[in-house]
């Protein structure tokens, strides 16, 4: 068969747009599609080449449209599918690809095949999802795994003995992949957006769709119980290259997935383009660096050779196999600004971060507001965040003897609505992002980082990143050049070189806010710097000094 599958993905630069936060022009607060289409220019001149666009099917909105009700139509208050079609076109008509949202884990229990699977014993639907009996004459779960959001991860369906599964929220029950039907329905999905113009998919935890089918009890129990069980599951890679060899073949598009606790090895198994499945995968080793188990409540004091040594891990075990997705921010992730060895009101130490994470090896993300250096929210009260996954852990720890001032505090600090306030497009009253009080209440620095000033200001950290993503273009070396960390045990500077043929390129930061001696540097001729926040080079590494030097070779 012709695949009609090509790299393209590998020369991306791609923005995330969270829909909801982006652009309102019909100011009733949420964004929407039109808000999008307004806002391409900008994005034409910041020089992406693709956005991943977050859900915008239509949903309940429980989880802020991961929880779907209908894969093939539009969430009202976002927009219809006219507009969409005009979002596609206009698009592309700036050269820019899109690539949707694919929630396929699970639906919204508003979906049609859960409610006739639900009502109906002899639905076909019922076999779409996990049902079982439950415990004690139905009265108990029938195990006792547990879910993403805290919570036992079944529930029992009303006036029955029998419960359902879900990893998420009860509102989000999970597909049963084992069922070929159900397949059938997601590759006719998949083709229904293809055909539409969409350029591919971010999946999105895309290794929880196979699960063990003992359904045992897991004893001890560990944090994530049952999590053997439906982590990787033993059917992922047959199913991934299903859809693969009976869609994505057919299309020139490009799959990334979201792959919740992957190790290098499950990286690799996933990515290897000889096996089909997808192109890329986001692996959070680094994301997780400041926490423990990669459970983001219990974050710890940040270690840049341990941030270091993980993106070296990533970096070097996909060499040659496998290809990277790069990113330091996303819609579950609060704010880089003040993380990472960051410091917030440092616009130097994010353009530090911003170019080490921007030159590996990979195609680059870029969340949106990460480019105008957007901070955190400073959440005061639990009133003010709207995710479901903040209430319900706090409704868990509440229950537990733990000090709950200091608890209080890490769900402000951690709680995924950081990342969900409104894009500041202006300091107008509503940020430019609405005429009306939005959804979720704006940054209070909203006068100070916005786009109005980063566009109005030469060094902003706007403007870097547009000279980081035509530097890229312009400089084969970044898509396809070697990787090698250099002085990975220092604890101050993160150093690498990429390399091939014709071009060498090396990028130092310093993550230090005092100046920094750095014997390497001896090698390389400022005038060799091509992009850089010090106007002067000293001999030492002025603090969150970067530079990123080109080397001609010919
Ligand atoms: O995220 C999956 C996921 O693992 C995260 O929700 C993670 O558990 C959490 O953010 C840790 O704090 C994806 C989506 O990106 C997320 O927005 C959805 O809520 C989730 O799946 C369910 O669809
Ligand atoms: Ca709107």
């Amino acid at each position: 068969m012709n695949n009609k599958h090509t790299n393209w993905y590998k020369n991306a630069v791609i923005y995330q747009i969270y829909p909801r936060s982006f652009c309102d022009t019909n100011n009733d607060g949420l964004g929407d599609i039109n808000g999008i289409i307004s806002k391409l220019d900008y994005l034409k001149e910041l020089g992406v080449n693709c956005v991943w666009l977050s859900p915008i099917y239509d949903s309940p909105q429980k989880d802020n449209g991961y929880d779907i009700s209908n894969y093939t139509d539009i969430y009202p208050p976002f927009g219809n599918m006219n507009d969409c079609k005009k979002m596609i076109a206009e698009m592309h008509k700036r050269g820019i690809r899109l690539i949707m949202d694919l929630v396929v884990n699970h639906t919204s229990d508003k979906h049609k095949w859960f409610i006739d699977a639900i009502k109906d014993k002899n639905s076909p639907y019922r076999d779409y999802y996990y049902i079982r009996k439950g415990k004690k004459n139905g009265k108990k779960p029938p195990n006792n795994w547990k879910g993403f959001f805290g919570e036992g991860a079944w529930t029992r369906i009303e006036g029955t003995d029998e419960w359902y599964l879900h990893l998420f929220t009860k509102e989000q029950p999970d597909l049963n992949w084992e069922n070929p039907k159900l397949r059938e329905d997601i590759k006719n999905i998949l083709r229904f957006w293809l055909d539409l113009g969409v350029d591919g998919f971010r999946c999105d935890v895309i290794n929880l769709i196979s699960k063990k089918q003992d359904f045992k009890s897991r004893f001890p129990k560990p944090a994530l119980t049952g999590s053997d069980a439906f982590i990787n599951g033993p059917r992922l890679h047959e199913y991934l290259h299903e859809l693969y060899r009976d869609v994505y073949a057919n299309y020139d598009c490009m799959t990334v997935g979201e792959a919740v606790m992957a190790t290098s090895k499950v990286n690799i198994s996933l990515t290897d383009p000889a096996r089909e499945e997808l192109d890329m995968i986001f692996n959070f080793s680094h994301t997780d660096s400041d926490n423990i188990g990669g459970v983001k409540y219990f974050y710890r004091k940040f270690k840049l050779t341990r941030f270091k040594n993980r993106l070296n891990k990533q970096q070097v075990s996909l060499e040659g196999k496998g290809w990277n997705s790069l990113f330091i921010e996303n819609h579950d992730q609060r704010r880089s600004v003040g993380r990472f060895g960051t410091v917030e009101g440092n616009i130097n130490s994010s353009k530090a971060l911003g170019a080490t994470y921007f030159f590996l090896k990979g195609t680059p993300f870029i969340y949106q507001g990460q480019e105008i250096g957007m901070r955190n929210a400073h959440f005061k009260s639990m009133d003010e965040i709207k995710d479901v996954e903040s209430h319900n852990i706090k409704g868990i720890l509440d229950k537990m003897p733990l000090p709950k001032k200091k608890m209080q505090q890490i769900i402000y600090d951690v709680s995924r609505d950081n990342a969900r306030t409104p894009m500041i497009w202006d300091n107008s009253e509503f940020g430019g992002f609405s005429n009306i009080e939005p959804w979720i209440r704006l940054n209070k620095d909203k006068d100070i980082v916005n786009v109005k000033n980063a566009l109005e200001d030469k060094n902003s950290l706007y403007y870097f990143y547009q000279e980081m993503i035509k530097f890229k273009k312009e400089h084969q070396v970044i898509t396809d050049g070697s990787f090698k960390m250099i002085a990975i045990n220092n604890p101050h500077i993160f150093a690498y070189v990429r390399e091939n043929e014709d071009e060498k390129v090396v990028v130092i930061s310093s993550f230090s806010n005092k100046p920094r001696k750095f014997k390497y540097l001896e090698r390389l001729c400022d005038s060799d710097i091509k992009i850089t926040n010090y106007e002067k080079h000293e001999k030492a590494l002025q603090p969150f000094e970067v530079r990123v030097y080109l080397i001609d070779k010919k």
